[in-house]
């Protein structure tokens, strides 16, 4: 699903309101570090949280992390890549043409994904990960708000705003946020994906979240770079707010699996 509009006029409701709104960061199956943060952040009955996907893959805790996800009504998210790439590889192995897309998945942490189901779910693992699959698919690629914009990856410069790519949303790196100007003028971009200790070059630093340079007209930063990169021992996992523009993030609680 590209958008979902009733999702979006929920959100702005919540905002307008004066409730608090909570962006979270690619969490890649770090459920024990989810856990706090959440913790961390105190929630109220009003409040919501939106997850910019990658919730699975490469960490110990897939299955929990979407157990989490899916049982609170105030929590809503995003489609990531790596979502995508077990929607492609699930729908491939099932058309009886495994190929690229199995092997893409698999290497890319979703033999921690299958493994996490395995033991969450024992024989029923396969009908659990096929379910989940199924919920991926309803996610929209993007969330727009009037004063946010939602995405996993970020936008294709080149492109049109109200014409962006899949492809675009979910994989693009430096020719999003290497981009000299504001994409929208009106709304700040708060995106995942990119570590921001990969930002480097515009100042982003290991387990911090990254405030672009570039000022959009009301005088924010034009985008916002959230994941900090939970993947890495040293990798923290954060919450950006977009009631108070305030960030809360905590250093990585699961070990990895040798
Ligand atoms: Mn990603």
């Amino acid at each position: 699903m590209a958008r979902n509009n009733k999702l979006e006029d929920q959100l702005n409701a919540v905002l307008q309101a004066g409730n608090r709104v909570w962006v979270i960061g690619d969490i890649h199956g770090h459920n024990l570090t989810l856990q706090e943060l959440l913790s961390q952040i105190k929630l109220a009955k009003e409040d919501k949280v939106i997850f910019v996907g990658d919730l699975i893959d490469s960490g110990p805790r897939s299955a929990q992390v979407i157990e989490t996800i899916r049982s609170d009504s105030r929590f809503h998210c995003i489609l990531g890549n790596h979502e995508q790439m077990m929607i492609n590889c699930m729908k491939d192995l099932d058309s009886g043409r495994p190929g690229m897309t199995t092997t893409t998945w698999l290497m890319n942490g979703g033999m921690n994904t299958m493994e996490s189901f395995d033991q969450a779910y024992g024989e029923d693992g396969d009908e659990k990960l096929r379910e989940v699959r199924q919920w991926f698919t309803s996610l929209p690629l993007e969330i727009i708000l009037d004063k946010h914009r939602i995405v996993h990856a970020g936008y294709d410069p080149l492109v049109d705003m109200d014409s962006q790519k899949e492809g675009a949303m979910l994989w693009f790196r430096e020719q999003f946020f290497n981009h000299p100007k504001p994409l929208d003028e009106k709304r700040q971009i708060v995106f995942g994906h990119s570590p921001t200790q990969k930002i480097s070059h515009l100042g982003g630093k290991e387990g911090e979240v990254l405030f672009s340079p570039l000022r959009i007209n009301d005088g924010r930063s034009s985008w916002v770079a959230i994941d900090t990169g939970v993947k890495k021992e040293s990798g923290r996992l954060s919450a950006y707010g977009l009631h108070d523009s305030s960030v809360i993030s905590v250093a990585r609680m699961d070990l990895l699996k040798q």
